[in-house]
């Protein structure tokens, strides 16, 4: 069969069971083309998406000036690698750092990439500016976090499907509760070797957990007091996701080290980054680290439309106007509802947990009812069912997508 030809939607299925790592369950359906807050399966019916790759395409599919710029790059100069300098990465530093308040960025690819590169240089700037003995620095990291796949980063996951048997594991970490100030006080407290601390502003994978109000601020000033770098993974909350350029921005918090990635390119390129001031990042010398495709032309390129975008069509507004909505209306359904017990969320991420035990198949079930009837979700933890549009959506669309969303739990009610 010639790759040019069309699949089928059964087609494309058994291509990837027979030729593909089975490394994920994907909802069946097959897309072959988005636009906006819609998708395309390869029969030609229309989704809306409700996912957005997981808070990557903020932006919207395929958005004409990202791609443009994408396009423009990739037929100029796409990788140069670090070794020899290029005409696109210095205007993308320069970008990136005033558009988020910082001194230096470093650039990477993908979002546990990124977590990895702020793991080595808050290590590095432990050894070197706090003064702790060599080998000895640990990170303070909250349960049920989600940052990456890499065998240092499940290392500190209690998530077993995300670490069993990828042993041995990474030391230097100290798990605590999350949206825990206590946790957070006792552990800074009773160890000196403390470097920083890795949190999610809200916990996505674990289900669209909001911290208490107050939680980000009070946390960056334990930090401050104890001389720990706060690090924000912003990689799903970030790029206007939940109604403010970063969620750090909901509490005025500046973190010592801001991690980006996803939506960082709108969907369309692997891009993230890594932002510190130049008394942290000023620790990585020459050689000390890197990547081939790191801050290369096309991302540079690529990333600076994906901010523009953000906030040339004010993205953050429209998430924290629509999230409202969003959330008044699915609590209009919950009040008369035996399926879902509530919603929760900030801006255009939120989640909604149905009221069945964890190993049920009824969150799945009601994804496939949703996508038969034109809405793309997926749950995330068992009965938690994330909800995620791309921030263009307006709210002619947000209202369809919820009448959409509210009929197919109906079939759920008993
Ligand atoms: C998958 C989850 C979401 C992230 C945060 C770092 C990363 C992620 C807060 C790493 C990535 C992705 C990974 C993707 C699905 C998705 C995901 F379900 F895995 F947990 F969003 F919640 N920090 N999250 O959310 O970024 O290396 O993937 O670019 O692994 O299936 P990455």
């Amino acid at each position: 069969m010639s790759v040019l030809e069309k699949l089928s939607s059964a087609d494309a299925i058994a291509l990837e069971d027979k030729y593909g790592a089975h490394n994920y369950h994907p909802l069946p359906v097959v897309l072959s083309k988005g636009e906006g807050v819609h998708v395309w399966d390869v029969e030609g019916k229309k989704y809306y998406d409700f996912l957005s790759a997981y808070s990557a395409v903020n932006q919207g599919h395929c958005h004409p000036k990202i791609v443009g710029a994408m396009m423009e790059q990739a037929q100029t100069l796409t990788l140069t690698s670090r070794a020899f300098y290029n005409d696109q990465l210095g205007k993308y530093e320069k970008f990136i750092t005033n558009y988020f308040g910082f001194d230096k960025v470093l650039p990477m690819n993908t979002g546990a990439e990124a977590v990895e590169t702020a793991i080595k240089l808050c290590r590095k700037w432990a050894y070197e500016k706090k003064g702790i003995a060599e080998q000895q620095a640990k990170i303070v990291v909250c349960k049920n976090n989600f940052h990456g796949r890499t065998t240092t980063i499940i290392s500190f996951s209690n998530d077993e499907d995300a670490r069993k048997n990828f042993g041995p594991y990474t030391e230097g970490f100290i798990k605590i509760e999350y949206d825990n100030l206590e946790a957070l006080e006792n552990a800074l407290k009773n160890d000196k070797d403390i470097a920083g601390f890795l949190v999610e502003p809200i916990q996505g994978e674990a289900g669209v957990y909001v911290p208490s109000e107050g939680y980000l601020a009070k946390a960056k000033a334990l930090c401050e007091e104890h001389n720990v770098l706060f690090i924000a993974d912003e990689v799903q909350t970030g790029i206007a996701r939940t109604g403010k350029l970063l969620a750090v921005n909901h509490e005025n918090v500046q973190p010592d080290i801001l991690i980006l990635g996803k939506a960082l390119s709108g969907g369309a390129y692997p891009v993230s980054a890594v932002l510190a001031n130049d008394a942290i990042m000023n620790v990585i010398k020459p050689g000390q680290h890197g990547s081939t495709f790191g801050g290369n032309p096309v991302a540079a390129a690529v990333a600076i439309a994906a901010l523009e975008v953000v906030q040339e069509e004010k993205l953050a507004e429209n998430a924290e106007r629509l999230g409202i909505i969003f959330r008044e209306k699915i609590n209009q359904y919950i009040s008369n509802s035996n399926v879902v017990t509530l919603v929760r969320g900030k801006g255009l991420l939120n989640a909604i947990v149905i009221n069945d035990t964890e190993d049920s198949s009824t969150a799945w079930d009601i994804c496939v009812k949703l996508k038969e009837n034109g809405l793309l979700a997926k749950p995330t933890h068992g009965n938690i069912i994330r909800f995620a549009p791309p921030l263009v959506m307006n709210e002619t669309q947000l209202l369809d997508c919820i009448s959409i969303i509210t009929a197919t739990l109906k079939e759920f009610e008993k």
